[in-house]
């Protein structure tokens, strides 16, 4: 099995859904300049259930929230750092980036844009909330990415760059 078959048997044991982008062509997806001489990523995506969306703001709802939104960012950021260090045990350089990691400055930013990979990735657009909405989970998803040298099947871009925004007539 080559590196890339043993990413995507490994992706579809670990996470929802998953897609491959060139980054290369975008690089204000990445706000990190250290990051920048990646052209490839992996996104990785986790939803959470409607069940405990929809019981967001009652009494237990805020608290399994919560809960559920940690486990699914360990989860993610566990199978992005395991991705990582398959890509570089072949030689390939690689680095995840974590579902909710914030660069150490005052601008509440993160070292790329997990939405705009996902977009590229072919995984969904974005809507009015300016969440990433994919096809069969809304915006009902968590997302982590991993940036890697590693020339990548890259799926032609379904939903490139698509914002869309809802017209009330
Ligand atoms: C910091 C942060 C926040 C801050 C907001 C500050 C900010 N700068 O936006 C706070 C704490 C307030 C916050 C709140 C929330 N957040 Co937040 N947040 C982040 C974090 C860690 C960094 C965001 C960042 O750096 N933004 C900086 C700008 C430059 O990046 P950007 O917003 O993605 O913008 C890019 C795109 O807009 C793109 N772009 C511009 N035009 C277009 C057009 C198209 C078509 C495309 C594809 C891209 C694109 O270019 C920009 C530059 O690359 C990200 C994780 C990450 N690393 O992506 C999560 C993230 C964006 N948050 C997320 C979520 C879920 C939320 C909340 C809903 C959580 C909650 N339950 O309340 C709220 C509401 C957010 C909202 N409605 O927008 C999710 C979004 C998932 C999704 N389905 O889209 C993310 C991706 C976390 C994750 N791992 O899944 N968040």
């Amino acid at each position: 099995m080559d590196l890339i078959d043993k990413i995507k048997f490994f992706c579809d044991e670990k996470v929802i859904v998953y897609g491959f982008a060139d980054v290369a062509s975008y690089k204000e997806v990445i706000i990190d300049d250290d990051l920048r001489n990646f052209n490839y990523a992996i996104s990785i995506g986790i939803n959470i259930p409607d069940r405990v969306i929809d019981n967001i703001n009652t009494p237990d709802g805020d608290k399994a929230y919560l809960d559920y939104y940690q486990r699914v960012n360990e989860r993610l950021d566990e199978t992005a750092l395991q991705i990582q260090d398959m890509i570089r045990k072949e030689n390939h350089s690689s680095k995840a980036v974590k579902a909710s990691y914030i660069l150490p400055n005052d601008r509440l930013e993160g070292s790329l844009s997990h939405k705009f990979v996902a977009n590229l990735a072919g995984l969904g657009w974005i809507g009015k909330s300016a969440l990433l909405i994919n096809p069969y989970y809304g915006p009902r998803i968590r997302w982590a990415t991993i940036l890697t040298d590693l020339e990548l099947p890259v799926k032609t871009e379904d939903y490139l760059l698509d914002v869309r925004v809802a017209v009330y007539v």
